[in-house]
C-alpha cells in the first residue's frame, strides 16, 4: 500500500502574534524592540535542525483559529494573498501573506478522513482570508515561504459534545492525514499550531514587549504545562492523551481546538522522546516549541 510518502517530523508550533511582532519581518507592518526571545530562539534552533532532515515538500498545519462549526475543512485554493489582521492584537499583527497551497494533498486528506467516517469539506472560496494561527506557525517554521502548505480547520466537537468526543475525532483525523501523506509520496512536515495553558492577562502593558511584565498566569498553570512537557520528553504520549480532557479543563488549554491531538494521531501516538526547544509565556499563556522526529522511533 505504501507509496513512500512520509512524515519528516511533527512540530508543536504555537502562534502568538507577539512572536512575529518581535521578529520584525518585512511582511508585518508594526515595528517592535524585540521580546519573547526564549521562544524565538527555540524556533531558530528548530529551523536549523529541520534543515538537516532533507527536503520538505509540504507543511501540513492544523490551526485553532480557522474555526468551522460542522466538520473538518481543508483549504482548496492554490494561491492565497492578502493582509491578515489579528482581531485581538491589530496593534501587533498586520501581515501581508502570499502562499501556495498543495490542493492535491488537501483533497487526499479530505477524502481519507471522509472514508474514516468524519464530516469533511473542501473550502474553495478564492477570497478566503487565511487565519493568523496558520500564517504565524508557518512563518516561524519556514520564514522563506518557499514550501506549499495544507491548512486544516479546527471544528467544534469538543464544545458541542465533550473533550472525549473531540479527542477521538482528532486522533482519527490525524491517522487519516498520515495515510494520505504515505500514499502521496510527499515528505511532509506537520504543524500543530496551538498554545498549551491558556489563561491570559486582560490588560496589555503600554509597551507590549516589556518583558518585565511577562510571566506565567499562575503557578498551577505552569505546573500543568511542565507535567505535559515531561510526558513529551519521556515519550509518555498515551499518558498525555489520558489526562488531556482534564488538562484542557483545568488550564483552559488551546489543546481544546484539537491541533496537538491531531498531530499525535498522525505520528501514531509516539512512544519515543520529543525534543522541547523552548517554553515561554505570552500574555500569561504557556507556549512550547516541541518536535517529534520519527527516526527516533527505534530508540524508544
Ligand atoms: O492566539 C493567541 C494565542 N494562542 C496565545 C497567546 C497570545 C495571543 O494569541
Ligand atoms: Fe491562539
Amino acid at each position: 500500500m505504501s507509496n513512500n510518502g512520509e512524515i519528516v517530523a511533527g512540530v508543536l508550533s504555537p502562534h502568538p502574534p507577539h512572536l512575529i511582532y518581535a521578529e520584525n519581518p518585512p511582511q508585518n507592518q508594526p515595528r517592535s524592540e524585540g521580546g519573547w526571545e526564549m521562544l524565538r530562539w527555540g524556533y531558530e534552533r528548530l529551523r536549523r535542525d529541520l534543515e538537516k532532515m532533507g527536503d520538505i515538500d509540504v507543511l501540513v498545519v492544523h490551526s485553532p483559529h480557522w474555526k468551522t462549526s460542522t466538520g473538518h475543512h481543508f483549504l482548496g485554493v492554490p494561491h492565497c494573498k492578502s493582509l491578515s489582521v489579528d482581531p485581538i492584537f491589530p496593534n501587533l499583527f498586520r501581515f501581508n501573506y502570499d502562499l501556495k497551497v498543495d490542493v492535491a494533498l488537501a483533497e487526499s486528506i479530505c477524502a481519507e478522513a471522509e472514508g474514516a467516517g468524519l464530516v469533511t469539506q473542501m473550502m474553495r472560496n478564492p477570497d478566503f482570508r487565511v487565519d493568523y494561527g496558520t500564517i504565524i506557525s508557518c512563518h516561524l517554521v519556514n520564514p522563506s515561504w518557499d514550501i506549499p502548505i495544507v491548512c486544516i480547520s479546527s471544528n467544534r466537537a469538543y464544545y458541542d459534545f465533550s473533550n472525549e468526543v473531540g479527542e477521538a475525532k482528532m486522533l482519527a483525523l490525524g491517522q487519516a492525514t498520515a495515510r494520505a501523506i504515505e500514499k502521496s509520496g510527499r515528505r511532509a512536515l506537520l504543524l500543530a499550531s496551538n498554545s498549551l495553558s491558556h489563561r491570559h492577562f486582560i490588560k496589555e502593558p503600554q509597551l507590549p514587549e516589556d518583558m518585565s511584565k511577562e510571566h506565567p498566569y499562575h503557578h498551577g498553570q505552569y505546573r500543568w504545562d511542565m507535567a505535559v512537557l515531561e510526558m513529551m520528553r519521556k515519550g509518555r504520549i498515551q499518558e498525555l492523551l489520558d489526562v488531556m480532557p482534564d488538562y484542557i479543563e483545568q488550564t483552559i488549554s488551546e489543546c481544546k481546538e484539537g491541533s496537538l491531538t491531531w498531530l499525535l494521531g498522525a505520528l501514531g501516538i509516539p512512544d519515543y522522546p520529543a525534543e522541547v526547544y523552548a517554553y515561554g509565556s505570552v500574555i500569561g499563556t504557556g507556549n512550547a516549541v516541541v518536535a517529534w522526529d520519527p527516526s527516533r522511533r527505534s530508540q524508544a
